[in-house]
């Protein structure tokens, strides 16, 4: 599903109206400065630069419940979702694999439309603190880098929320729950809860925590997680189903990743972190990745600067980099 040569288009995604901390929209062209483009062409990779999708509202328009309520800031989110999951439509078309670079977490309601509609059987590995499937009633805090999934996986109607409209409008596949893995999660919220129990029960959804990571550790959390997909490697990449990682930094522990905007104590270590990507590139059936929620305006610079690198050397592991 990849075409030769292999090239990877680069969609800056510079979101921030996903949650209330500015400074998310900066880290794409943080990761680009940081040598983003000379680290994937020493991987050998051919790059298509995408520059920016605007991720910001209709110019004017009032923004439903932007200071509160169930869905904040949606029109700003549902507008740039819609045109980011143009552009990672046509690429995912064209065969090549499709790096996001964002931007806060809501920008995979984008990313995963765009992916989905192109590539209908893709499977979904979630890595992340949190589960980030809160529907607008369930969710605490309105946040909408919290709820992506719920939408993807038709747990919400995206009718009902002004801005989402297109998302039912277009043909975009639902993401089944057999069809998504969690791994790193420590931070979930009771109504999310309540729903990974009933998909785990029903669908046999793959939620893994950190406290299985602790238990089995990493090498076999991600064999059960790719299991799971059903993308076990086997070298062959003409076969099986093309995976999709969505790297949420705050997956891994805040001494490793402190620039980021909701940190949680307990997270992946620095290896485990690589060690998701590498497993994930290893199936051969990896062919889009979102880099989220780096947010370099929230530690001092050398912090930030740690975390931005961090995030290009999980990038450059899930596509291909190798120690020996
Ligand atoms: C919480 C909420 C979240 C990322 C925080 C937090 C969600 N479950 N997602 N950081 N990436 O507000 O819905
Ligand atoms: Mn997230
Ligand atoms: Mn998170
Ligand atoms: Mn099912």
């Amino acid at each position: 599903f990849l075409t030769s040569p292999r090239t990877a288009a680069v969609i800056g995604a510079p979101a921030m109206f996903g949650q209330p901390l500015a400074g998310t929209d900066k880290s794409p062209q943080l990761l680009r400065e940081a040598g983003l483009h000379q680290n994937l062409a020493a991987l050998g990779w051919r790059v298509e630069e995408m520059g920016d999708v605007d991720m910001t509202g209709p110019p004017g328009g009032a923004d439903p419940a932007a200071a509160g309520g169930d869905a904040r800031h949606s029109l700003a989110v549902g507008a740039g979702c819609r045109r980011l999951s143009e552009a990672v439509f046509e690429k995912a078309a064209e065969g090549k694999f499709v790096l996001t670079l964002g931007g806060d977490h809501s920008i995979a309601l984008g990313t995963l439309a765009g992916v989905l509609r192109a590539r209908p059987d893709t499977r979904v590995l979630w890595c992340d603190a949190h589960a980030d499937i809160n529907s607008p009633k369930g969710s605490p805090s309105g946040n909408m880098h919290g709820m992506p999934l719920s939408f993807v996986m038709g747990l919400s109607d995206p009718s009902t929320v002004r801005g989402l409209e297109w998302l039912c409008e277009t043909d975009v596949p639902v993401l089944r729950p057999e069809r998504i893995a969690y791994v790193g999660l420590r931070d979930v919220d009771v109504y999310e809860r309540k729903i990974l129990h009933r998909l785990k029960q029903e669908h046999g959804l793959f939620a893994s925590t950190m406290q299985d990571v602790d238990r089995l550790g990493i090498g076999r959390v991600m064999e059960l997680a790719l299991e799971a997909l059903g993308v076990t490697g086997n070298g062959d990449e003409e076969k099986g189903a093309p995976l999709h990682l969505s790297f949420d930094i705050d997956a891994v522990d805040p001494k490793v990743a402190p620039a980021t905007g909701t940190v949680v104590r307990g997270g992946l270590n620095y290896r485990e972190a690589m060690y998701v990507a590498e497993s994930c590139v290893e199936t051969g059936r990896l062919g889009s990745m979102d880099m989220v929620e780096v947010n370099a305006d929230l530690t001092e610079p050398s912090a930030a600067a740690e975390t931005v690198q961090l995030g290009l050397v999980a990038v450059a592991s899930a596509m291909g980099s190798r120690i020996l």
